[in-house]
């Protein structure tokens, strides 16, 4: 089969649209038409080579949505006409972590940049007939896609499809960290530190689990303007250490129960960790350049002020168990995702989509193929 896509062969080069081969599914995998795919920021940092994977050509994409063509003889549970978001983690089933539920810490994780399907082999080709892989075991850059079913979750059919790609990262990795991470109890005060995919979900989050104050800090005042829409009860212009003197300003000098740091840890770590109350958590959403090889936080600082640093993938929760939840209250009125969408491209706009990520100008910039809502064209 046939499947028009775009490629990443090169770093610091726009993603090559190119009409590649796409072979069946095997016994345990499936086929899905994609009918969307989000533009987010970690494709940004592989197509920059700031966070390297470890082969090109490779088809990009990881939040995707689509609507199941074919199904392998051994795949259980999923059939031809099923919606399904993708998981840019498959849940294997087998590890010590699936098996405790927890599908977001499972051991096949560490794969996903590799290339290759679940089973290490590749069902891609390009015209010269290399193998192509699959970003996140997905490559949800393309017109179709064949995954293993350890990357699907079935969803119901009642939800639009470009909003069902959401869920599929930066809607539970922002959420997720507030309400699994952090654990932000009512009444609760909020520091986000960037507003973007996932930062504006944070705020979302933490609005969901009933914060009191929510400080969302942002350098683009559009951003800043829509996180007070999402639930940010206080906007912030500041970085460094004005962003940390306005929050303690702003707390009645102790600082939030929980900073988030949902941009550039490099730089935004210390600032948040110092807004932050003693016996307070920092959980860290975004992922560094390869470059940055540690961040500096004073030792005895950690010591005295018992905080803690956590890192949150998939917001800490198995997206097996978080996408349907998120997707049900979308459907009760109590999440937000129309409004994270800032513009939809054709596949072949890909890279003025990601010049619009990288300028500042989007929220969430989405690929769709056809009509989203009806499961793609
Ligand atoms: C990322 C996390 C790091 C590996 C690739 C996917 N998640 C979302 O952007
Ligand atoms: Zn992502």
């Amino acid at each position: 089969m046939q499947s028009l896509a775009a490629v990443f062969r090169t770093i610091d080069a726009p993603l090559s649209i190119e009409t590649i081969t796409l072979d069946p599914p095997t016994a345990s995998e499936v086929t899905v038409r994609i009918a969307a795919v989000g533009l987010c920021r970690t494709d940004l940092h592989v197509m920059r080579g700031e966070r390297r994977v470890a082969m090109a050509p490779m088809v990009l994409g990881h939040e995707a949505a689509g609507v199941v063509e074919a199904t392998g003889s051994a795949v259980i549970g999923i059939k031809a006409g099923d919606h399904v978001v993708l998981t840019f983690i498959p849940g294997c089933g087998r590890c010590r972590w699936c098996a405790q539920g927890l599908h977001h810490l499972c051991a096949e994780g560490p794969r996903i940049t590799q290339g290759p399907q679940l089973d290490g082999s590749y069902r891609r080709r390009d015209g010269q007939g290399h193998d192509v892989g699959a970003f996140c075991m997905i490559g949800g850059f393309a017109e179709r896609t064949v995954v293993d079913q350890a990357s699907v979750v079935v969803i119901d059919k009642d939800i639009p499809l470009d909003l069902a790609a959401l869920v599929a990262c930066g809607v539970p990795a922002g959420v997720g960290a507030a309400r699994h991470r952090a654990k932000v109890k009512a009444g609760d005060s909020v520091l986000v530190v960037g507003c973007g995919g996932d930062g504006m979900n944070v705020v979302q989050g933490a609005r969901l689990c009933g914060a009191g104050t929510i400080i969302a800090a942002d350098i683009a005042p559009y951003k800043r303007e829509l996180a007070q829409t999402f639930g940010a009860t206080h906007v912030l212009d500041a970085q460094g250490e004005a962003l940390t003197r306005a929050v303690l300003e702003l707390t009645g000098g102790i600082g939030v129960n929980h900073a988030f740091v949902c941009i550039d840890p490099a730089t935004t770590l210390l600032p948040a960790f110092r807004a932050t109350q003693k016996a307070g958590n920092v959980v860290v959403t975004a992922i560094t350049p390869d470059t940055v090889k540690q961040i500096d936080v004073p030792p005895l600082e950690l010591f005295a002020t018992q905080k803690a640093i956590m890192g949150a993938v998939y917001g800490f929760m198995s997206p097996r168990l978080q996408i349907p939840e998120l997707l049900r209250l979308y459907r009760s009125g109590n999440l937000m995702l129309r409004e994270l969408i800032t513009r939809s491209y054709a596949l072949e706009d890909i890279n003025r989509g990601y010049a619009d990520l990288d300028a500042g100008r989007n929220l969430r910039g989405i690929v769709t193929f056809g009509d989203p809502g009806r499961g793609g064209g």
